[in-house]
Formats: structure tokens, C-alpha cells, sequence
């Protein structure tokens, strides 16, 4: 089945944010796996895009306790980013270092997409070490398989998280291909699914959550998560058989 005009967002499945040995693994955030799989099938879902988002830091992030000392992960703290902006931060472990094996993307999801015919895209974000970036909408379009390391806009000077995410690179490359709606699964519902929402509907696609898709760090940062894009005009659907996907 063409789905037309929907896109197909999945958002940081890397090895950092799984169990059983993610250094920010998301409790039970393994068990998406097999949705996501079901959805990558062209005989059923003919995605005109499908697009991954691949959580991307520098060994010095502004966001890892380790930048802090003597922070320890999970605590807030107040920083100044680099655009100057004053906001708390919750601070992390160490995690989806460049170059490690915890931010590679799941590889039998990146096997499987590596196989998809069709147009898939890899987005990189937080590439910029005094910038956090939960949002897709923040980071930088490239291939899936042949990704840029060294695209301009990850520079300290031109990063594309100063860009709104009406004018983000990944909002233009689903508007060229007249995408208005996307479909999000991944990791995670309180962070990088909740923000990536918040900037889809920001950007007027119609935004539909994938339940059984999605996993949280908090359950309950999850649930306000999920009320507040409700609440936005987002919609979380449950099934995968395309039965609730208006
Ligand atoms: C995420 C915390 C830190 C996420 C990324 O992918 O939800 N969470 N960096
Ligand atoms: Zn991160």
C-alpha cells in the first residue's frame, strides 16, 4: 500500500539508548524493534521517505555530566549554550559518542534499511558541542549510506540547530517530496520523540505517534509527553495496520 504524503520518522534506535547495554539505556526500549521492522516492508508500506535520526555528540557535549564535574548524571543544571541562552539541562551519561559503537543505529535496523528500496535519509543532531538537540528538526539531513561527517552546517559557526525547525533541513526535504504527515517511532518518548513531535506540528505536518513504537526514560515524563502533543493537535495511534492513521 502507498502511503501517500507520509513520512516515516524513526528517531535514535543506537546502541546507547538500548538494553541491555546502552550507556542511557530506555527501559524496554528493545521491544520496539520488531514494530519498526514491520513497518520498513514495502509489500505493505511504501514509504516515500523514510528518514532516521542518529543522536551525535562530541566526546565533550555540553549535556554529559562529565563536561560538569562534579555533576553526576541525572541532575539539573543551569548552563549558558552556545547561542548564549540561559536553560537547564539535564544531564546525561556519557552517551552516542561520534565514532563509538553506542551511536550506531541498531544494526538489523540499519541492515534493513540499508536494503530499502526507496529514499531513506539519516539526520544527524547535538553534532555541536556547546548545543543540546533533542528535536530531529535540530540536526543535519545526509545519506543513510554514505553519511557526511564534516557537513558545513555541523560546524561550530553554521550548526543547523540555529535554524527554526520551519526552516530545518529536514522540514525542507519533506516538503520538497510533499510529505505533510509523519509517522513517529523511537527512542526517546520523553526527549527526542517528545521535542521531534513538538517541531513537526510546529512545522504543520500532521503528526502521528506510534504507541507500541515508542519507549520513555520516566514513565511519567512519558504520559505528559504524550498529553502535550495531544494536546497540540498530535495524535497517538496504536495499531500498525494503517487503520487509525487519519
Ligand atoms: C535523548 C537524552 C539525551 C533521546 C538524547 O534520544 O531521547 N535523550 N540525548
Ligand atoms: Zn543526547
Amino acid at each position: 500500500m502507498t502511503i501517500q504524503n507520509t513520512a516515516l520518522l524513526i528517531i535514535d534506535v543506537q546502541y546507547d539508548f538500548l538494553p541491555p547495554s546502552g550507556s542511557l539505556a530506555v527501559p524496554n526500549g528493545d521491544e520496539i524493534l520488531p514494530i519498526i521492522h514491520n513497518l520498513i516492508d514495502k509489500e505493505k508500506w511504501d514509504w516515500p521517505v523514510i528518514v532516521a535520526s542518529q543522536d551525535y555528540h562530541p566526546k565533550k557535549h555540553i549535556s554529559f555530566a562529565s563536561s560538569h564535574p562534579p555533576q553526576n548524571p541525572f541532575e539539573l543544571l543551569t548552563l549558558t549554550d552556545a547561542r548564549g541562552t540561559e536553560y537547564n539541562q539535564t544531564l546525561w551519561p556519557d552517551h552516542c559518542v561520534q565514532g563509538t559503537r553506542g551511536a550506531e543505529i541498531e544494526y538489523s535496523l540499519k541492515d534493513k534499511l540499508t536494503k530499502w528500496e526507496g529514499d531513506v535519509k539519516l539526520v544527524r543532531k547535538g553534532t555541536h558541542d556547546g548545543l543540546e538537540a533533542y528535536s530531529a528538526f535540530e540536526g543535519y539531513i545526509t545519506d543513510f549510506e554514505n553519511p557526511s561527517e564534516s557537513s558545513p552546517e555541523r560546524s561550530n559557526e553554521h550548526p543547523g540547530e540555529l535554524r527554526s525547525a520551519e526552516e530545518s533541513s529536514l522540514s525542507l526535504c519533506l516538503k520538497e517530496r510533499g510529505v505533510h504527515k509523519v509517522v513517529l517511532v523511537g527512542l526517546a518518548t520523553d526527549f527526542c520523540v517528545l521535542q521531534t513531535a513538538l517541531s513537526a506540528l510546529s512545522s504543520s505536518f500532521k503528526t502521528l505517534l506510534l504507541g507500541p513504537g515508542i519507549r520513555g526514560i520516566s514513565p511519567e515524563d512519558s504520559k505528559n509527553a504524550m498529553d502535550k502533543i495531544q494536546q497540540l493537535g498530535g495524535k497517538i495511534i496504536s495499531g500498525d495496520d494503517g487503520a487509525d492513521w487519519e
